[in-house]
């Protein structure tokens, strides 16, 4: 039997859905998603397999002009799903005008490996938007397959997967068949709590926010975490905890309910905020939470 497998990394600007579509793919919550730019920082793998074949998806951070360190590193991210691509996924939602970052843009347009342009959020368009938006695009990603897509409703999401396995390579699996990530359970803890810190803070808090989860101890029926919240200042930290920590109180209670369905178990989830100071541009800290791996 044929086996096929290869690197299918997703790109595109902040917020117009490459998570919702790795997930969809994936069919679990792999990755977080809000209504808020930056919300994916890693480069997340999600591996779908089957019997012969294994496509590892890459989720990254939607592409900005760094302001500091941590997107810097952001970038990187992305700037190595390029590099081991073996099908290209770029991303645009209806609306949108083109990536911010030109050399971006050429790396797509100039690409040697197959392009898929999916244009995202077409429920929340009508018929003549759908038309001009695709039209747009397509003239101006002109080496690229086009699909209009909605990854929420799922409408197109099969017909590109299936298009993605025409498109693979023929390769033995990379990763064992019964893996889903590349990732260690302490990253979705995280993540987890980062989601609701991104849901219920304002402005620059969620931002100012890195999540380290210190304790992971599964026993027979539960699973006790203890996770420290960071932030770059002590007001932001006083903004956290709220009133009475009703705040964080918030925070933990939510994110142990996503983590008691991620991990089918039951969940206890200790909850701590620290000053950090100017994490976000201190590259010692942001290598010790997994960013700046160059
Ligand atoms: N209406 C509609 N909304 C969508 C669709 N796909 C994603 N969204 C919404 O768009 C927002 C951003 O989705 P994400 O998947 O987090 O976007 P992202 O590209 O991963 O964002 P970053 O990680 O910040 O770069 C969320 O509120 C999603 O629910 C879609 O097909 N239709
Ligand atoms: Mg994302």
């Amino acid at each position: 039997m044929m086996h096929k497998a290869g690197f299918v990394n997703i790109i595109g600007n902040p917020n117009v859905g490459k998570s919702t579509l790795m997930n969809a793919f994936i069919g679990e919550k792999l990755s977080i998603i809000t209504s808020k730019a930056q919300t994916t920082r890693h480069r997340i793998l999600g591996i779908v397999n089957g019997e012969d074949f294994q496509v590892i998806l890459s989720d990254t951070p939607g592409i900005i002009k760094p302001a500091y360190e941590l997107q810097a590193s952001m970038m990187d991210f992305v700037k190595s799903a390029f590099e081991d691509a073996d099908v290209l996924i770029y991303m645009v939602e209806i609306g949108e005008k083109e990536l911010k970052d030109e050399a971006f843009f050429k790396k797509i347009t100039n690409s040697k490996i197959p392009v898929l342009l999916l244009l995202n959020k077409i429920d929340k368009s009508n018929q003549e938007q759908l038309e001009e938006q695709s039209e747009l695009w397509q003239s101006k990603v002109p080496n690229a397959e086009f699909f209009p897509i909605s990854a929420t409703e799922g409408f197109n999401v099969q017909n590109v997967f299936s298009r993605i396995i025409e498109l693979l390579p023929q390769s033995p699996a990379f990763y064992p068949k019964d893996q889903l990530t590349d990732k260690p359970e302490r990253f979705f803890v995280n993540e987890a709590i980062r989601e609701k810190i991104l849901m219920h803070y304002k402005k620059e808090i969620p931002y100012a926010v890195e999540v380290d989860t210190e304790e992971f101890f599964e026993e027979d029926s539960i699973i006790r975490m203890r996770s420290v919240i960071m932030v770059e200042r002590e007001t932001q930290k006083g903004i956290i905890i709220g009133h009475k920590g009703s705040a964080l109180k918030r925070v933990g209670i939510e994110a142990r309910k996503d983590l008691e369905k991620f991990f089918g178990k039951q969940v206890h989830l200790e909850l701590y905020v620290k000053v950090n100071k100017n994490w976000r541009s201190n590259q010692r800290q942001l290598r010790r939470f997994g960013y700046n791996q160059k």
